[in-house]
């Protein structure tokens, strides 16, 4: 007898689930407890810890403000050494704690009413701690698709943004275009001057279908669910602490995954003509899946391994960046 399956949760209401799918975007209340995003918060402290150990050694910071809290101390060492937020910025951290973030049940039973039961975290998952008046803090208009190869334009690669403290407009929440993901597709995008950023340029954000730009403030232990095609950006911090927070992405096992994971005959002939993952410089990993239960990474330390032992592969240059 076949065994029952059981169906995970609903965690999105169907009038999330519509409005998601119409807007292109979803604000989340109440998807991590503290306790769920306490251990990221004191690992990225102890990496603190070290990076501003290191600064002061190297007589570019004066102390390491270790008296401060989380929201505070980046924020002071700024103002003496932007190499320390510069060096925490992107996928340059990559923590154990990250893993269990990443596969909290309740996130992963939202995304899956999105992508499905077969659940790929995507390689593009980041760490961003934005300073006030740091170079990098603003973040241009862009649709993540942009980044990605274009053979996986049409598929859902959904974005889950999470703040580690409130975020706000005044310390640089997530600008939104609602309904900007009906555009058709990918819109054209440039490299940013002098920033190691994707930019849609402002005549082509006015041009594109959707709303107008939205800010879409998130309390701490919510997430902001985007679509891969949804126009977003993030402007300067103009409040007095640092706006920490997390991008991760997750896409079905059916699209190009680099992750290490069987498929049938009929998949490996649908994927023929597929680039190797939608984004191949970083690891994928299987997360969730029913039809390959042993094929789910379950420890940290073989997440810390897949990242760490990836051969990077180039993304499909369609912009014509130079940062490469
Ligand atoms: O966190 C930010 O300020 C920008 C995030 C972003 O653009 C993204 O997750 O794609």
């Amino acid at each position: 007898m076949a065994a029952l399956e059981t169906a995970s949760p609903a965690v999105l209401s169907p009038e999330q689930l519509t409005f998601f799918h119409a807007q292109g975007y979803l604000p989340v209340e109440g998807i991590f407890t503290d306790d769920g995003l306490q251990p990221v918060i004191d690992q990225i402290t102890a990496k603190l810890d070290e990076v501003a150990g290191e600064a002061v050694a190297a007589g570019r910071l004066s102390r390491d403000y270790a008296e401060l809290d989380f929201e505070h101390r980046l924020a002071a060492i700024n103002r003496e050494d932007a190499q320390v937020a510069s060096s925490l910025w992107n996928s340059r951290v990559v923590l154990p704690a990250f893993f269990e973030l990443m596969r909290t049940p309740r996130l992963l039973d939202a995304v899956e009413q999105l992508v499905g039961p077969e659940i790929i975290a995507s390689s593009v998952y980041r760490l961003r701690p934005k300073v006030p008046s740091h170079h990098q803090s603003p973040v241009p208009w862009h649709q993540d698709s942009g980044y990605f190869e274009p053979y996986c334009d049409k598929a859902l690669v959904l974005t889950v943004w999470l703040p580690l403290v409130d975020a706000t407009q005044e310390n640089g929440c997530l600008w939104v275009k609602p309904r900007g993901h009906l555009a058709g597709g990918v819109v054209t995008h440039r490299q940013a001057q002098g920033q190691p950023y994707l930019e849609i340029a402002p005549d082509v954000l006015a041009a594109t279908a959707g709303d107008e730009p939205m800010c879409v403030p998130i309390p701490k232990g919510g997430c902001l669910l985007l679509s891969n095609l949804t126009p977003h950006a993030s402007f300067d911090n103009r409040s007095d602490i640092v706006r920490w927070s997390m991008d991760l992405r997750y896409q079905s096992a059916d699209l190009p995954t680099n992750a290490p994971i069987s498929r049938t005959p009929r998949q490996r002939d649908a994927l023929a003509e597929a680039p190797v993952a939608c984004y191949p410089p970083e690891a994928d990993f299987l997360i969730r899946s029913r039809t390959r239960p042993h094929e789910v990474v379950q420890s940290a330390e073989e997440f810390m391994r897949l990242r760490r032992e990836h051969v990077s592969r180039p993304v499909t240059n369609r912009w014509a960046s130079t940062w490469d």
